[in-house]
């Protein structure tokens, strides 16, 4: 692979806040590599592109996200154009995966805050895109034969009411989510006639930042009963929520509408819910640091409803194995852009699979029209993927890749 040509430039996330976007120019040479240059072996161009999603309630062991003092991006488009474009251009390529240790070599910071892990990533998930160009593959299969997984369809997590900082806390819980199991088409099915009728219940209420209805509630049970009922309605789904704990934290308790819990206070109320509603999950119960209550509720939960790290582990390889150690969670978020590169994406896959959890892969609730998060989790064989509810365009589109993968799979 020669790379030729690396564009960079800012493009709006669905919050309107810029975000990267590269488009990489390459000379492609199937079968060869080493030796002889691409025009002697007829390689042939191609181009591809990446953009990065962003977060809102993010955890603050997450790879750096690098922003202008205005909050913009051009310094790290600036990194692309020119130390990264120049280190590219400079050499052959062999795999992406000799690419991104480069990236990361060439970043040298513990967390990616001197290029900045929007940076590196976009240009990481173009580079994954130009080997399976290369290859002639669907993106989700040359993922699955550089991470050596079994693909295969991962439960839909569609996030069908917004609460948290992305809805203005409308809702105590960032997110109410509808798990749905089966084949893709099966499962998005179920998805859509819930998401409809649920709809339907609740009228016209705002949406907010993940395309799911933002309705408000006297109480915490409300909205478990709406969804209790959705699954009764619906085969093969089960409910889930992410607290996203770190955003409800103040001096020490966890405040939900109008009271404050102390960590034993919400233990039990997480254990009360998971006794008399059908759960699936419980995402970031506590804040970031409180592994001990995460340890605590997971070994209260086994068997009945799993404990997911998103905040708690960051996609970060060396967390997930602590987390391990310690028996903290039973599943693991995995967001590419926490870590900055699909390589360490794919490790932290590794160390999830390791401990015997399931992975959910996830975007981010500032999103863009980029649907890698869709073939990485397909290809990675996830358990899970999370990519929002199905009331705005960049969330329907992963969805949508998903469809497209069940038919491309058949095909291969
Ligand atoms: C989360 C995510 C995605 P954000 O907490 O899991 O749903 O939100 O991107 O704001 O961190
Ligand atoms: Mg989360």
């Amino acid at each position: 692979m020669k790379i030729e040509r690396v564009e960079a430039r800012a493009i709006p996330d669905t919050r309107g806040k810029p975000t990267v976007e590269v488009t990489l120019h390459a000379l492609c040479i199937p079968g060869m590599h080493k030796e002889a240059t691409a025009s002697e072996v007829g390689g042939h161009p191609v181009s591809t592109h990446a953009s990065v999603p962003s977060g809102k309630s993010t955890g603050s062991h997450e790879a750096c996200e690098l922003r202008d003092a205005d909050g913009g991006v051009e310094t790290a488009v600036a990194n692309v154009e020119g130390e990264i474009a120049r280190a590219l251009c400079a050499r052959k390529w062999n795999s992406p995966d000799e690419i991104d240790g480069a990236l990361i070599a060439l970043d040298g910071t513990p967390n990616k805050s001197r290029l900045g892990a929007n940076a590196i990533l976009a240009v990481s998930i173009a580079a994954q895109r130009l080997f399976a160009q290369e290859a002639n593959v669907p993106l989700w299969k040359a993922i699955a034969e550089r991470a050596g997984t079994t693909p295969g369809a991962p439960r839909l997590y569609v996030n069908v009411m917004n609460g948290g900082v992305h809805a203005d806390f409308r809702l105590p819980f960032q997110e109410y989510i509808l798990v749905c199991e089966g084949r893709t088409s099966a499962a998005f099915a179920a998805a859509r006639a819930a998401f409809d009728a649920l709809g339907a219940t609740l009228g016209n209420v705002p949406m907010g930042e993940e395309g799911g209805y933002s309705p408000t509630f006297e109480t915490l049970q409300e909205p478990f009963e709406l969804l209790a009922a959705l699954v009764a309605e619906h085969a093969g789904t089960s409910i889930a929520i992410d607290a996203a704990a770190n955003e409800l934290l103040s001096e020490g308790a966890y405040r939900l509408l109008a009271e404050t819990y102390a960590p034993d206070a919400l233990m039990r109320l997480y254990e009360d819910l998971a006794s008399r509603f059908p759960f699936h999950s419980i995402e970031d119960p506590f804040s970031e640091d409180a592994g001990a209550d995460f340890a605590r509720l997971t070994a209260a939960l086994r068997g009945t409803c799993l404990v997911v790290g998103d905040d708690f582990t960051v996609t970060n390889p060396a967390r997930i194995a602590h987390a391990a150690r310690e028996e903290a969670i039973s599943a693991v978020l995995i967001k590419p852009n926490q870590i900055g590169s699909v390589k360490e994406a794919i490790e932290a896959v590794e160390a999830t699979h390791a401990a015997g959890w399931a992975a959910i892969c996830s975007h981010r609730s500032g999103e863009t029209d980029d649907t890698f998060i869709a073939d990485f989790a397909y290809g990675v064989g996830a358990e899970g993927i999370k990519a929002g509810g199905l009331g705005q365009k960049q969330r329907l589109e992963k969805y949508e890749r998903l469809l497209e993968i069940e038919k491309e799979a058949e095909a291969v």
